[in-house]
C-alpha cells in the first residue's frame, strides 16, 4: 500500500516535469528539505505548486514561484555557504541569480514586496564565442549547465558582515534555450542571519520582484540560436552585493561612535 503510493507520487513527479525547481538546501553545513509539489509540511522553503516555468517577467509568481511563508527557517552567519539543490534540471543556457530580502519583522508578515531584493551571487556565460557559443550544449559556457541532471547544487556565500535579521533567499534560474522565449524558475526560503554585522546594501543594489527586468530586455528575450549576435551575456538586475569586511566595519563603527560622541558634546554646548 505504502509502496504503491510512493510509486504513484514518483510517477506523477516524473510526468509533471521536464523542468525543475529547488528541492532542498544545505545552509551552513546543515541539510534542509525543501517544499515540493507534494507540499511537505515544516520546511524552510516557501510552498510552490509545480515544476513549470514562469514565462512573463511581470508575473506575480516571479517572486517566489507563487509561494508564501514557511514554518521553518535555517540559521547562518555572514560568510556561511548556502547551497540550493535542484532535484532535476535539463536546460543548459541561461543565468543563475541568487537574491536576498531583509524582512521588516517576523517571517509570517514578510511577503517580499517593495524594491528591497538584492543579489548575493550570479553566474552566467564564459564561452569564447568561437568554439563555445551561447547555444552550445556540451561543453557549455553557461554555469547553469552544471546543474543538468539530478540533485545538482549551486553554492553562494552570505555577504560578509551582513546585518543580522530574518531574510528570504531566492534562487532563480532563467532558461534561455528557446529563442526569444525566456523561462523563469524561482524559489524562496527563510534564513535567520546571525552576528553583529552592519552591512546593508544601498538602493543601487536593490530591485523589486517582479520588476527587476522587463520581458523586452535584450538579455531576457534572447535569440539564443543566432550566432551572428555578439556571443556575450550580461546578467540582468543590479550588481551583486558582497558585503563588507568585518575589520573595516569595526573601524567605521568606532568612527561613527566617536562622531556621535562629539556631536552630542556639541549639542550639549549649543543647548
Ligand atoms: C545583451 O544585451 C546587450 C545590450 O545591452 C546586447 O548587445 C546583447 O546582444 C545581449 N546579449 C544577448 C545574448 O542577447
Ligand atoms: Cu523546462
Amino acid at each position: 500500500m505504502l509502496s504503491s503510493i510512493l510509486t504513484t507520487v514518483a510517477l506523477l513527479a516524473a510526468g509533471a516535469s521536464a523542468h525543475g525547481a529547488v528541492t532542498s538546501y544545505v545552509v551552513a553545513g546543515k541539510d534542509y528539505p525543501g517544499d515540493s509539489p507534494r507540499q511537505l509540511p515544516n520546511t524552510i522553503q516557501w510552498q510552490w505548486s509545480d515544476y513549470n516555468p514562469i514565462t512573463a517577467a511581470s508575473d506575480p509568481k516571479m517572486r517566489c514561484n507563487g509561494g508564501r511563508s514557511a514554518t521553518e527557517s535555517a540559521t547562518a552567519a555572514p560568510g556561511d555557504e548556502i547551497s540550493a539543490v535542484w532535484g532535476q534540471w535539463t536546460h543548459s543556457q541561461g543565468p543563475i541569480l541568487v537574491w536576498m530580502y531583509k524582512c521588516a519583522g517576523d517571517f509570517a508578515g514578510c511577503d517580499g514586496s517593495g524594491a528591497e531584493w538584492f543579489k548575493i551571487d550570479e553566474a552566467g556565460f564564459t564561452g569564447d564565442g568561437t568554439s563555445v557559443f551561447l547555444d552550445s550544449e556540451t561543453p557549455s559556457g553557461w554555469e547553469i549547465a552544471k546543474l543538468v541532471g539530478g540533485n545538482k547544487a549551486h553554492t553562494s556565500k552570505i555577504p560578509a558582515g551582513l546585518a543580522p535579521g530574518n531574510y528570504l533567499v531566492r534562487h532563480e534560474l532563467i532558461a534561455l534555450h528557446q529563442a526569444n522565449a525566456p523561462q523563469f524558475y524561482p524559489e524562496c526560503a527563510q534564513i535567520i542571519v546571525t552576528g553583529s554585522g552592519t552591512a546593508t546594501p544601498d538602493a543601487s543594489y536593490k530591485a523589486a520582484i517582479p520588476g527587476y527586468c522587463a520581458q523586452s530586455d535584450p538579455n531576457i528575450t534572447v535569440p539564443i540560436n543566432d550566432r551572428t549576435v555578439a556571443q556575450t551575456y550580461k546578467i540582468p538586475g543590479p550588481p551583486v552585493f558582497t558585503g563588507t569586511g568585518a575589520a573595516k566595519k569595526a573601524r567605521s563603527s568606532r568612527r561613527k561612535l566617536a562622531a556621535m560622541r562629539s556631536a552630542s558634546k556639541t549639542a550639549t554646548v549649543m543647548g
